[in-house]
């Protein structure tokens, strides 16, 4: 079990230009609001909040037609590339606050940096309704916050964000649950490259439980880092309606728990990403404290101790 205590470092991202509308830059804010430092302080771990990053934006970076606000992304993308590997490097936890989930692209290829100098592969738990593995050539929106895994992939190299020999992660250590909207060219993509789908349909058919021991069970066995991306579409829109991109039919709050819960006894996890709170579109801070309960869990909360077993 892993209630060791841990070094979590907060890092803000009040990033809202990759989604293609405002209010998620306020998603650091509402989940400090919800009492994200003093619920994991509780449980006996070392937190500092860093604050939030401000970067200018980038202008080595072009405009781009297919990808909105690329200065700003861009900006943020090496920033949080460097503060992530840094906190990693010095045995801290990285938890980013977002944000949009472009701001994966920094978050994961700051992890990518930390786990080639350590010698071990980056796995990624992408919790989401959508694959985000569209590009500036495919993507219907033009909005980067549907490119993040296909970009840390190498996959989409969007105009010298970040240098092309960056390590990147392999498609095959991406693994993909609760997915049910993916655009057609990302549906070749995915499958071309060998991400690992999960999507509703397997969890109604196989249960979680199963799912996340296969997974974790990989990791293991290949003495893994796993970063996890979880984004609030995850969640079923009743469960969490803050989110700009609701798809019916996602994750119930015990189908989220269980998942953090076995994440939690894995020991496994390296660095999470909490992505797309939209307080603006929120229900009274509902999806907020919905994410910092989950957090909880996977930083030890239980409801009964049980017997380590294998995972
Ligand atoms: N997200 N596939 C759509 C697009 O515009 O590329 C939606 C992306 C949603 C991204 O929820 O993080
Ligand atoms: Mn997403
Ligand atoms: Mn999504
Ligand atoms: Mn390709």
């Amino acid at each position: 079990m892993n209630t060791q205590p841990t070094s979590i470092t907060l890092i803000g991202v009040p990033l809202e230009e990759g989604s293609g509308r405002r209010g998620a830059a306020m998603g650091p804010t509402a989940l400090r609001i919800a009492g994200v430092e003093t619920t994991l302080t509780e449980l006996g771990h070392r937190v500092t909040d860093s604050g939030d990053l401000h970067p200018e934006p980038a202008s080595d970076l072009p405009e781009h037609p297919k990808a909105h606000h690329l200065k700003i992304v861009g900006a943020f993308t090496r920033a949080l590339e460097e503060r992530v590997h840094d906190v990693a490097i010095k045995g801290g936890f990285p938890l980013i606050l977002g944000g949009d989930h472009s701001l994966s692209m920094g978050s994961v290829s700051g992890m990518a940096r930390y786990a080639a100098a350590v010698g071990r592969p980056l796995f990624v738990l992408w919790l989401d309704a959508h694959s985000d593995f569209n590009s500036p050539a495919t993507s219907p929106s033009g909005n980067i916050h549907g490119m993040p895994v296909a970009f840390f992939c190498g996959q989409a190299e969007i105009a010298g964000i970040l240098p092309t020999d960056r390590p990147l992660v392999d498609p095959r250590h991406v693994y993909q649950v609760g997915i049910r909207s993916v655009d057609p060219h990302e549906r070749v993509e995915i499958h071309q490259h060998g991400v690992n789908v999960f999507d509703m349909r397997s969890i109604d058919e196989q249960g979680v439980a199963s799912i996340m021991r296969d997974i974790l069970t990989t990791v293991i066995n290949a003495n893994g880092l796993l970063h996890v991306s979880f984004d609030v579409d995850f969640l079923d829109p009743d469960v969490a309606p803050g989110v700009g991109t609701t798809v019916p039919g996602g994750a119930t709050f015990r189908e989220a728990h269980l998942v953090m819960e076995m994440l939690s006894d894995s020991g496994l996890v390296s660095s999470l990403d909490l992505v797309e709170l939209n307080p603006f579109l929120d229900d009274r801070g509902k999806s907020a404290r919905v994410l910092v309960e989950l957090t909880a869990s996977l930083f030890g909360r239980r409801i009964f101790d049980r017997p380590t077993r294998a995972a």
